[in-house]
């Protein structure tokens, strides 16, 4: 369209964003600031359910992953519920899987509470982290960007 300029160039990560096609591997409780060691222990932990899960012919969910400026979602693949909202804000510790090229982890902050997702991506997990980076990014931005407003 040619109608006036945005103020903003258009992102791939407006309204619903990105959508990568993926699994849901497990989700666990860490700590507070859990450190690189404790979320490889809770992936691996999550791996070790998903195998014994897998023997007993269970198949890990299939999900949406989508990933916009305003945090990311997770989204059933088959009824389209979306199973976590996750606020941009609250997401930390962005983790590749050293032992596979199609997973990835993060933890997400609700209040006091702190849990490591753990996806398995269709296709590299590589786009998909650096999606998720450059919506962390946008945190940063938008935060030095727009200064808050005095209280009234
Ligand atoms: C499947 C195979 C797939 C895996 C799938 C397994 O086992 O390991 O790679 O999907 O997991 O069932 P099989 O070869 O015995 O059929 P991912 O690579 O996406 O993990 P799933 O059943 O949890 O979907």
């Amino acid at each position: 369209s040619s109608r006036g300029a945005p103020s903003h160039p258009p992102s791939r990560f407006s309204g619903d964003g990105v959508r990568y096609k993926a699994k849901l591997i497990g989700v666990d409780h860490v700590p507070d600031a859990p450190g690189h060691k404790m979320c490889w222990d809770s992936m691996m932990k999550l791996k070790g359910f998903e195998a014994a899960s897998r023997k007993q012919g269970r198949h890990k969910q299939r999900v949406w992953l989508k990933v916009s400026s305003s945090g990311l979602r997770i989204v059933d693949e088959r009824t389209g519920a979306v199973l976590h909202d996750h606020d941009r804000s609250g997401i930390s510790s962005l983790m590749r899987d050293e032992s596979d090229p199609r997973a990835l982890a993060y933890v997400y902050q609700h209040q006091d509470t702190y849990c490591l997702f753990y996806i398995k991506t269709a296709n590299l997990a590589d786009p998909v982290l650096v999606d998720i980076e450059d919506v962390s990014k946008m945190v940063d931005q938008e935060t030095t960007e727009e200064p808050a407003e005095a209280p009234t």
